[in-house]
């Protein structure tokens, strides 16, 4: 096996969570293009030339380790949610680093390491790899905003100094991802890893819904045209119209609402929200958003507010690939022998882009409750070890 060093791989996973350390647990604040995110790409540059690996950044700040000739590439992302764990993507990131490193060290095959830029989806979704992928043209890209409206291109020029061309994606044989599962199942089972079939797909828009800004104690509630109340009725609608359509494994959320003008005794006059759904079935979301845009339109009609939608943006579901699927799964039950399962991602990951250019596959170790998304995100070291170990174990099967 390619003799990977867990304390090296450790050390340096906690040296990452430095960067936007947010002081409560190990959480961090590392948002795309943030202060903290450059400073940890740089850093990440650095660590990557001493491992013999050619940094390069592309033009939207996602950032290469690059090994001579064709390679297996292997990584995931270093930006993090406004409120981020600390081992979302960093994790991918670094044991890619390590089982490259190790195996350049032992003579092995050559690994090329990434962290795309953006995958959290400050601007978009998956952001730096959909770019990489083709399916967004920086033009459009360049056009999205972030919640505060600030722009992509705004945003990315403040790399612009680090900036080359993107990456040919036919240097690489693959891309294998590292991840936490975010999710409760191996924590609950107490397995130790997890080997991915498959990665949900996602659409997510922003809907704002306008009605008449107002007095909030002189305006009758007969005579109001109030944007929550419209965004609360569409969001008790669409829960009761989604029973017939989706399975226990489709999600949605609303997790972003502004209210303007946002005040005690206001009626508000603007509601702008996002809408995002996931399963693992195409025409399922596409059922899905004909349930939202009929709804969000018959409440606002009803209401006398004007409705209006951000664009949309999604991800189809990937299978993972079948070759690089048995590599991951020998290596699990060499490591954690009747330890480890199948299973699919509820959660989205670069890899999806990645599979537009090459078979892809992705391993997963447990999230502590599940949690993820939060400062309190957390796994147990052993598992973080088994996992590198897991990975490595199939670089050196794929090499066979
Ligand atoms: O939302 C996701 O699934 C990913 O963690 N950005
Ligand atoms: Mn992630
Ligand atoms: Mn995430």
């Amino acid at each position: 096996m390619i003799p990977v060093n867990p304390e090296r791989f450790l050390a340096e996973l906690h040296e990452l969570r430095r960067f936007g350390a947010s002081g409560i647990g190990k959480g961090v604040v590392r948002p795309a293009y943030s202060e903290a995110d450059i400073a940890a790409r740089q850093w990440l540059a650095g660590r990557m030339e001493a491992a013999g690996l050619r940094p390069h950044f592309d033009p939207v700040g996602s950032l290469f380790g690059l090994a001579e000739g064709p390679s297996l590439l292997m990584g995931s992302h270093t930006d993090s949610q406004p409120e981020g764990g600390w081992l979302d993507g960093a994790l991918g990131v670094m044991a890619a680093l390590e089982v490259a490193r190790a195996s350049r060290e032992a003579g092995g095959p050559p690994v090329s390491v990434v962290s795309f830029e953006d995958e959290e989806g400050r601007f978009g979704v998956t952001t730096g790899s959909t770019v990489w992928s083709g399916k967004l043209s920086l033009e459009v890209a360049d056009e999205l905003t972030d919640r505060e409206g600030e722009t992509f291109a705004e945003a990315r020029a403040r790399m612009a100094h680090l900036a080359g061309d993107f990456v040919d994606p036919k240097q690489f044989t693959g891309f294998i991802e590292m991840h936490i599962e975010q999710g409760p199942w191996l924590d609950q089972a107490g397995e130790a890893v997890g080997v991915v079939e498959s990665i949900v797909g996602i659409r997510d828009m922003r809907i704002t819904l306008e009605g008449q800004q107002n007095h909030a104690g002189t305006t009758p509630m007969h005579l109001r045209r109030d944007a929550f109340q419209g965004l609360a009725e569409f969001n008790s609608l669409i829960n009761e119209r989604f029973r017939n359509v989706v399975t226990p494994s489709t999600v949605w959320t609303i997790g972003h609402v502004s209210l303007h003008p946002d005040a005690h005794s206001i009626v508000p006059g603007r509601a702008v929200f996002s809408m995002q759904w996931r399963d693992g079935e195409a025409d399922r979301l596409a059922r899905m958003e004909e349930i939202i845009r009929e709804t969000a339109a018959e409440v606002a009609d009803r209401r006398g507010l004007e409705l209006s939608y951000g664009p949309m943006l999604g991800l189809e579901p990937v299978a993972m690939d079948a070759r690089l699927r048995g590599a991951l799964e020998a290596a699990a039950e060499e490591v954690a022998p009747g330890n480890w399962r199948s299973m699919p991602s509820g959660a989205l990951h670069d890899a999806t882009n990645v599979a537009v250019h090459m078979p892809v596959a992705m391993l997963f170790v447990p999230s502590i409750d599940g949690i993820s998304h939060a400062f309190e995100e957390d796994t147990d070291e052993r598992d973080l070890v088994a996992g590198l170990k897991v990975l490595a174990g199939a670089v050196e099967r794929l090499q066979s």
